[in-house]
């Protein structure tokens, strides 16, 4: 029988850890993943995809890169996909409002994305270092964007890809989500 699969976007700015995510992900649930120290700079895109036994589906992950030149490519996965992950570096406070203006384009210049309820997780990455901010202090610069998603799921949890921490939860709360929003997205079947 076939299973339904949920396709799930990683964005955020080159370096936030996206690449790290998805292989830290395969690497939980049981796929060859990289060493995840030695990942080098997206070019083009990754994909992978987990089984959840648990969910009895599968989720497909696009990893896009987040380099500027690459931005612009984000709003054709919109229509397709059925949940956003959008990844943040806790640790760089200088790339902070770069960041935040981003999320903002993503969120409000978009009305695919406000009208298809699709959940967006917000990660706050690297809580391993010490200097890194807190999820408290993201989420202060982010719920205000997030509230303009009106229909919209959305969250911030704090999670290091690096030593996978927080990982297998932020999936727990995605597939809740993206499974109560099937009738606005249904999944494929593959
Ligand atoms: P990207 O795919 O978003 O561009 P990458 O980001 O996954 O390539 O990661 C960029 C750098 O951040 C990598 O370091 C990677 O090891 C590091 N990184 C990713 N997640 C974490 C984390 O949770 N904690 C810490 N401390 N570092 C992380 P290098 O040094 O290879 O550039
Ligand atoms: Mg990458």
């Amino acid at each position: 029988m076939k299973s339904p699969q949920y396709s799930v976007l990683i964005l955020g700015l080159d370096n936030a850890g996206k690449t790290t995510f998805l292989e830290s992900l395969k690497n939980q649930y049981n796929q060859q993943s990289k060493p995840l120290d030695k990942i080098t700079p997206t070019v083009g895109q990754n994909v992978g995809v987990i089984h959840l036994p648990a969910n009895s589906c599968n989720l497909k992950f696009w990893d896009v890169g987040g380099q500027q030149n690459l931005r612009k490519l984000w709003p054709s996965y919109y229509a397709q996909c059925h949940g956003i992950i959008f990844i943040v570096d806790s640790s760089d406070k200088l790339r902070l409002n770069e960041c935040k203006e981003v999320f903002l384009n993503m969120v409000i210049e978009d009305d695919q994305l406000s009208d298809s309820g699709i959940p967006i997780l917000m990660l706050a990455n690297k809580q391993d270092k010490e200097d890194s901010l807190e999820v408290q202090d993201i989420k202060e610069i982010f719920n205000k964007i997030a509230e303009k998603l009106d229909a919209s799921d959305s969250r911030v949890l704090p999670i290091s890809a690096l030593t996978s921490k927080g990982v297998k939860e932020s999936i727990d709360w995605l597939i809740v989500r993206m499974q109560r929003n099937k009738k606005n997205r249904p999944p494929t079947y593959r």
